[in-house]
């Protein structure tokens, strides 16, 4: 076992993640802040549920392979940006980008990279939003600059990607052809759902501000 693994597999892991956890919390506490300000304002909030996950030590060590990073904890905490991964599910697309902008522009937020695989999805089909910010971490004896990798991604986006990853994980990564040209089909079907739902929000909206306006008699047809 190298010193590595021993760190990453071993009781130090605890100590190796407590950073992470740590940006995980404060994250979290930013999107419940946003979702109770739209609440409160009695506003259409774009965020409708949010989850985190501490990346696996096995997963690490996967990525740091495949990403031909030496497997020293130092070189790991420079080129991992994943470790912390918070995911944001919107209701519509429109809102993921309102979503990446206002946790993206607060002050102690840090944007390193975003990668649009909603305008530019993956060849499988595979939709989402992900940021890799850093934020600060206040320790007890110092402050640490911590990644956490956002993804932001609509309900429709979620539902295709948890299956897929399922499969993907059921077939141990090698998906039967058939399979893979259903899972493309169902992207294609899950992105038009999410078109029809913008193009239905923004008619609904349009309605409302104009009955919130008072310009006269409002026709429903
Ligand atoms: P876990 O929980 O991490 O072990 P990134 O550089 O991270 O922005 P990239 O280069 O695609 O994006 O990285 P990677 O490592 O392939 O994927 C990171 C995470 O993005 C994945 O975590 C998934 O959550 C999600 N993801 C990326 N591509 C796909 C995809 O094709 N299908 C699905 N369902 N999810 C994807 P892990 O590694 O799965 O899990």
């Amino acid at each position: 076992m190298t010193t590595t693994q021993f760190e990453l597999f071993g009781p130090e892991f605890t100590q190796f993640v407590f950073p992470y956890q740590c940006a995980i919390s404060t994250l979290i506490t930013k999107v419940q802040i946003l979702r109770k300000g739209f609440t409160h304002l009695d506003r259409h909030c774009p965020i409708e549920h949010v989850s985190s996950r501490v990346k696996s030590p096995d997963s690490i060590m996967a990525k740091a392979q495949r990403l031909r990073c030496p497997l020293t904890v130092a070189d790991i905490r420079q080129n991992i940006r994943d470790i912390a991964g918070v995911r944001i599910t919107c209701g519509l697309i429109s809102d993921t980008y309102r979503v990446a902008d206002l946790i993206g522009g607060q002050p102690d937020v840090t944007v390193l990279e975003v990668e649009d695989y909603i305008a530019k999805p993956k060849s499988n089909g595979y939709k989402s939003l992900h940021v890799a910010v850093e934020i600060p971490v206040f320790l007890s004896d110092r402050v640490v600059q911590v990644p956490v990798e956002l993804q932001i991604r609509t309900i429709a986006m979620d539902f295709w990607a948890s299956l897929e990853h399922k499969i993907y994980y059921k077939y141990q990564r090698s998906v039967p052809r058939r399979l893979l040209q259903e899972l493309t089909e169902a992207a294609d079907v899950a992105h038009r759902l999410d078109r029809k739902m913008e193009r239905l929000h923004n008619e609904v909206a349009g309605l409302k501000s104009a009955v919130d306006s008072d310009d006269g008699p409002l026709r429903l047809e």
